[in-house]
């Protein structure tokens, strides 16, 4: 059986399903949200990580959709979690085709005037590495969702060439520094160390929130608190979670 006919069959079945990466606060050890990664839960029993299907579905156009079903588990696994743990941003990730229609926007727009999130914030995060054709276009779609209180978290930061130019016209809320980064800490004589530098610098004059990724052990997590940055998404405090621990 092709690739392609497993994934939509998946996406008929809603074998997409998210885990949930905490977001911790350095100073208070808090949770204070959550990346959404997509997991696919097989037919034939196993869980196919997103590095096996991801870079397929983005190519082959079938990304959207697979959001899609994923969006549709992580509403109704908020749902179960009621008014519990207030005030959590769940930050899904996008591409750039998924602001080329309206589908995504009214998905969301019809969950949120529902009420059925009202104590938590949807997110959305886009990777620089990926290029978004028509800045414009992307900012007006981009507008539309900040009215319903949903921002956009620049994913990947410093890995790609569109960094600069997005946080400039897209109204970016939160600059993600990715972990290639975060693993120069410490290692003070290359040229990476000093890139992390100046991408916290960057974000700090341009307004952004920042989080840390792939943050692995409390020397990093000092380091990242010198420079200010207190939010960090990484195994020094939780991999990954299944919706059942994630909402313990
Ligand atoms: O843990 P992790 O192995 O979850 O994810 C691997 C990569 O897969 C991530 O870096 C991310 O770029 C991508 N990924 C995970 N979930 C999603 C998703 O829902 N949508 C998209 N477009 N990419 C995802
Ligand atoms: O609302 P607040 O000041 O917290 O905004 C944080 C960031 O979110 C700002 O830097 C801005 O870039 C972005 N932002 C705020 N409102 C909008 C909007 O309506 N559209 C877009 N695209 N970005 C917005
Ligand atoms: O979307 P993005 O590429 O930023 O996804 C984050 C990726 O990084 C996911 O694959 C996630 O599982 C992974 N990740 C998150 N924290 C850590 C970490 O501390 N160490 C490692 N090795 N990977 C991490
Ligand atoms: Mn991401
Ligand atoms: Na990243």
């Amino acid at each position: 059986v092709s690739m392609r006919s497993q994934i939509m069959s998946g996406i008929k079945d809603g074998e997409f399903i998210p885990f949930y990466q905490p977001v911790v606060d350095s100073r208070t050890q808090k949770v204070v949200g959550c990346e959404v990664l997509m997991r696919w839960q097989h037919q034939d029993g196993g869980l196919i990580p997103p590095n096996q299907f991801i870079p397929y579905a983005e190519a082959k156009g079938l990304i959207v959709d697979m959001t899609k079903v994923l969006l549709e588990h992580v509403v109704s696994d908020i749902k179960k979690l009621g008014g519990k743990r207030e005030g959590l941003f769940f930050s899904v990730n996008i591409v750039p085709e998924h602001l080329d229609n309206d589908d995504l926007y009214q998905f969301l727009k019809s969950v949120v005037e529902s009420g059925q999130l009202k104590q938590h914030r949807i997110s959305l995060e886009i990777t620089e590495r990926l290029p978004i054709s028509d800045l414009v276009a992307a900012r007006q779609m981009l507008d539309k969702f900040y009215s319903l209180g949903i921002d956009l978290k620049l994913d990947d930061a410093g890995t790609g060439y569109g960094g600069f130019s997005y946080v400039q016209n897209l109204g970016i809320s939160t600059l993600k520094i990715d972990k290639m980064f975060v693993d120069t800490i410490g290692r003070e004589d290359n040229f990476n160390a000093k890139t992390i530098e100046a991408i916290i610098l960057f974000a700090q004059k341009s307004g952004l929130n920042i989080i840390a990724e792939g943050v692995e052990d409390d020397k990093q997590v000092a380091y990242l608190s010198q420079y200010g940055v207190y939010l960090i998404q990484g195994y020094v405090y939780s991999k990954p979670l299944p919706a059942k621990q994630f909402f313990h």
